[in-house]
């Protein structure tokens, strides 16, 4: 699919330390290691609803892991998909009277609107599971032929499930216990009483076309992608097995990052899909998670056509640490557009303190699993500077604006 523009990316003299991020599976914060290209997927939306504050949170953490590898010289082959064919669009779309590919393709526009203004990276493959169908059906007939998967005994309706004990390691991901998993897949779209599963906790791979609903043809007859295996077969065919981060909100913990790590590893014979499994904390507003099926959304686009600074909207989400559950607020945005304002202004100053300390400060801070509030924090001290006592150094406001810029994506 088409890809949004991508901001100028100035580059900064200099390097940082290498990237540590927590690890989900290990438990730990450890270093990546890329290669000289790193490689990231993260999950993408699903189009109705969109952009709100928490899809915004998730990306801008993702694109922070992008800017501190580039910064330190990498190449980033970054992809992300959309899950255009699911059960809650089609619910939206028929509520709404209008058709599920229209619906998506309007939401994926205004995404792709909504990531240019905040100023996110764009993936360089960006797949939508409708265009992925191929590489689905090949993984789906790997896992039936290596005895991964099996087709229930349902004459009218011949769904394929994968075994979730195909692997010995099911499990390592998350590292949830078995009343966890169960929990959590019967309320994150799994079906743990569909009648003919071997387990409860099988995940559906391909789902036998219902009345109305859309399909293609497989080879085990027609009917559309599972969620999980969207990801896996979009991961391993844009960049393959092995890669450095796979990403996306903690409600993808379990059981979707799980699945899709456990399909992979069943199709390749692998032990490990991806290096780091990454996850941003929930965005809540008005006390709870900020979520379509609750509806208490703030919308980009909305605080957009209110005249919101997509910049204050990012500085906003990036006061809190990524991997803390955190909320938006009218207070938050009015500091986070003063803190703009206040370092618009000392940036745009003749002359300023030293900024070699700063921005080693930012490089750190960030290296260390994306600290923005200190990163933010150590930006106010030089910024306090510059405006109450001045400085005498002339490249310094500019150097800072280069290290706004490329480090944290705010200009
Ligand atoms: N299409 C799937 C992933 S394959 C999906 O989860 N789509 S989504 O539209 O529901 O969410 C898109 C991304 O935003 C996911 O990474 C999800 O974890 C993240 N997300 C959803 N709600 C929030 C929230 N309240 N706070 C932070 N991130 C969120
Ligand atoms: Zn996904």
């Amino acid at each position: 699919m088409r890809i949004w523009p991508e901001p100028d990316l100035p580059v900064l003299p200099g390097r940082g330390p290498g990237l540590r991020l927590y690890d989900s599976a290990d438990r730990q914060i450890r270093p990546t290691s890329p290669g000289a290209t790193a490689t990231m997927y993260v999950c993408g939306i699903t189009p109705y609803d969109a952009t709100h504050l928490g899809h915004a949170a998730t990306y801008l953490a993702f694109d922070l892991v992008n800017r501190v590898w580039r910064d330190n010289g990498h190449r980033v082959h970054y992809v992300q998909n959309v899950t255009d064919v699911d059960d809650p669009l089609f619910e939206r779309a028929e509520r709404d009277g209008v058709d599920w590919r229209a619906l998506g393709d309007e939401q994926t526009e205004l995404f792709r609107t909504d990531m240019t203004a905040l100023r996110v990276i764009p993936p360089r493959d960006y797949v939508a599971a409708t265009e992925a169908i191929g590489e689905v059906v090949e993984m789906v007939e790997k896992l039936l032929a290596a005895g991964s998967a099996y087709v229930v005994d349902d004459a009218e309706y011949p769904d394929v499930y994968y075994r979730a004990d195909a692997t010995v390691q099911f499990g390592y991901e998350s590292n949830y216990d078995h009343e966890t998993m169960l929990t959590l897949f019967a309320e994150r779209g799994g079906d743990p009483q569909r009648p003919g599963k071997a387990e409860p906790l099988d995940a559906l791979l391909w789902r036998a076309q219902r009345p109305g609903e859309p399909s293609w043809p497989s080879p085990f007859g027609p009917g559309r992608p599972g969620w999980h295996v969207e990801c896996s077969a979009i991961s391993l065919s844009r960049i393959g097995f092995g890669f450095d981060v796979q990403g996306g909100g903690s409600d993808l913990i379990f059981p979707h990052h799980e699945f899709s790590a456990a399909h992979a590893e069943s199709a390749t014979g692998e032990r490990r899909f991806a290096r780091h499994y990454v996850h941003a904390g929930m965005i809540g507003w008005d006390g709870h998670k900020m979520s379509k099926s609750r509806g208490n959304l703030v919308l980009v686009s909305r605080l957009r056509a209110d005249g919101v600074d997509p910049m204050a909207i990012r500085l906003g989400l990036m006061a809190g640490h990524y991997r803390a559950d955190r909320s938006w607020s009218d207070g938050l945005l009015a500091e986070s557009s003063a803190r703009l304002h206040r370092w618009r202004s000392a940036t745009a100053l003749p002359a300023g303190p030293d900024a070699t300390d700063l921005i080693g400060r930012l490089r750190r801070y960030l290296a260390d699993d994306l600290d923005t509030p200190k990163a933010l924090a150590a930006v106010d001290g030089w910024v306090t500077d510059a405006l109450d006592f001045g400085g005498r150094d002339t490249a310094a406001p500019g150097l800072v604006a280069t290290a706004l810029d490329a480090l944290l994506g705010v200009r």
